[in-house]
């Protein structure tokens, strides 16, 4: 939370907003609203508002559920951010894992430009992937990773950037 002190006149408060470097808030600020006099008699409005970061999930992926070592296959995902908004690009990138989570192990395949993205918005896009020859043949998770790279501060939204979808990488006949 930030309190800012504004005028006691509604329309100057973006003006106050803007001075300190903040052009966008998500809601209006309505949460509190008081005046009060100061020692010298001048009246002085205070608002408290909340400015809410940016939250980027991948709230769309498709991949095929087959292939083979040397392949590559396209890859669909969506990238949303469903908080603040984002002045940055981001990068989703895929990862081929053993397991549902995102760790450190996991293999970094290619990934995506995704440009800035304003509060609510959504980028879908289509990423060819190459799944390496050397791949070992078994069942993995393709893991699709929203601001891979942490070029934007989520606070603590940061733990719900990921999404998976299970793919079987079946030996060269
Ligand atoms: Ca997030
Ligand atoms: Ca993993």
């Amino acid at each position: 939370m930030l309190t800012l002190v504004a005028s006691s006149s509604g329309s100057s408060n973006s003006c106050r907003l803007a001075e300190i470097g903040i052009n966008r808030v998500a809601a209006p600020f309505s949460t509190a609203s008081f005046a009060t006099a100061t020692g010298f008699g001048i009246i002085t409005k205070y608002r408290t508002i909340k400015i809410v970061l940016p939250d980027y999930v991948v709230s769309v992926l498709k991949a095929p559920t087959t292939a083979v070592p040397g392949q590559i296959i396209d890859v669909n995902d969506t990238t949303k951010n469903q908080g603040g908004g984002s002045i940055a690009s981001t990068t989703t990138r895929f990862y081929l894992s053993t397991d549902t989570k995102f760790s450190a192990d996991d293999i970094p395949l290619q990934g995506r430009v995704v440009r800035p993205l304003g509060f609510g918005e959504s980028s879908p896009g289509s990423t060819s992937v190459t799944i390496s020859s050397d791949t070992p043949p078994k069942k993995y998770y393709l893991i699709a990773v929203a601001d891979n790279g942490k070029a934007v501060d989520e606070g603590s939204k940061e733990t719900n950037n990921t999404k998976y979808r299970a793919i079987t990488i079946k030996p060269l006949l």
